[in-house]
């Protein structure tokens, strides 16, 4: 009975976090919910970095009612003095009875040491309460925290025969507009949003999030080797930060240029192409720590060889394009033997309007 109330209360904690997906930067989404004799005094859930954590908003609605209470939280309570003070010690000066957890905070200045706080203040604490659902929902949070890297969710949208544009060139729209929102929805989930140079020179996009609720804009990621990008693409608008990677090859001139117009000019590399490995250690010092990526298929192929795709979402059309040449959504040589082909793991598949999304994570050599 205590466990199914346990998943009840950890779901809503659950949904409260969800519902911040997307705003708190590099840190985690949490939820919080505070239950006394069968009713709830307090919920929170952290919205934005730097300020309140989930658990001090929700003791803060629960006041003198926390005394004695269970709190579930969807991610173990900090032991650190990071932007805010340790929300261990909080539950324990509220004289919190007991604390339910689902999953275990990879931060290594967490790492268990918050669920042996409370214990140590004899607290009866709980943990791996819907564990799974609450690693998946902080999946960005739970790489970048341990290496440093950027998450990189690589979405397409693409034909049953996985084109993703006509012979021509011609490419909207591929999928319907329920699919198309989706994606808005992913742009709004993501600190970064990467495409290559291609991608600019041929669609000129913004780049931006455009929802009918309001949403976030990501920071623009352009791989770019040769600087070959035009100074009036929309994508140097100043509706969001643009990053240009190219190599240390390229015109001093124009990267001041660009640089005139807002853009950072990043770097990394010595040959002729962009370093990408080197590109996500850079793109994770500047704290950008998911990255959706948009290709086209070049940039995917190179991506998914150099071993840098977390995740990857395509959103397939019921349309069959043909056309030979017709560009790919994953332009890359390929292995010479079937059982050398990519495999994905933990797939999924969902409809979305007429498409279908199946999503799943690369299976590392
Ligand atoms: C919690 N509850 O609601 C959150 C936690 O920069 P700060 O001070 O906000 O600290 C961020 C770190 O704290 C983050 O990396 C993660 O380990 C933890 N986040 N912990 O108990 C919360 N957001
Ligand atoms: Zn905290």
């Amino acid at each position: 009975m205590e466990r199914l109330n346990d998943e009840y209360y950890m779901q809503l904690a659950l949904n409260m976090a969800e519902a911040a997906t997307g705003q708190t930067g590099i840190n985690p989404v949490v939820g919080c919910i505070v239950v006394k004799d069968g009713r709830i005094v307090g919920m929170g859930a952290h919205l934005r970095r730097g300020e309140g954590h989930a658990e001090v908003l929700a003791l803060n609605m629960a006041g003198e009612h926390a005394r004695g209470a269970t709190a579930y939280v969807t991610l173990e309570p900090c032991s650190h003095y990071g932007r805010t003070p340790p929300c261990c010690e909080r539950l324990i000066e509220e004289g919190v009875a007991r604390v339910v957890v689902a999953a275990v905070d990879p931060n290594p200045l967490v790492a268990g040491r918050g669920i042996a706080r409370l214990k140590e203040a004899g607290i009866e604490v709980e943990t791996g309460v819907l564990e799974e659902k609450a690693v998946l929902q902080n999946e960005a949070f739970n790489k970048f925290i341990r290496t440093g890297k950027p998450f990189v969710t690589l979405k397409t949208a693409l034909s049953l025969d996985g084109r993703i544009a006509t012979r021509t060139g011609h490419s909207r729209w591929i999928t319907g507009e329920q699919s198309r929102e989706a994606v808005h929805t992913l742009r709004h989930r993501h600190v970064g949003i990467m495409v290559g140079v291609e991608t600019v020179l041929a669609d000129d996009p913004e780049l931006t999030t455009r929802l009918r609720v309001p949403g976030l804009n990501p920071v623009r990621i352009v791989v770019d080797s040769k600087l070959r990008i035009a100074e009036s693409a929309r994508a140097l608008n100043d509706s969001a930060p643009t990053i240009i990677l190219t190599t240390v090859r390229t015109d001093e001139e124009k990267a001041t240029r660009l640089q005139a117009l807002g853009a950072e000019v990043l770097r990394v590399g010595s040959g002729d192409r962009v370093d990408l490995i080197e590109a996500m250690i850079e793109l994770g010092k500047r704290e950008i720590g998911s990255i959706l990526l948009e290709g086209g298929g070049v940039l995917n192929g190179a991506m998914l060889q150099a071993g840098l795709i977390d995740k990857i979402m395509l959103f397939y059309a019921p349309i069959i394009v043909g056309g030979e040449g017709s560009p790919s959504a994953f332009a890359f040589k390929g292995p010479e033997f079937m059982s050398d082909a990519l495999r994905l793991e933990n797939v999924t598949m969902q409809s979305s309007g007429q498409d279908w999304c199946i999503a799943g994570y690369p299976v590392r050599p």
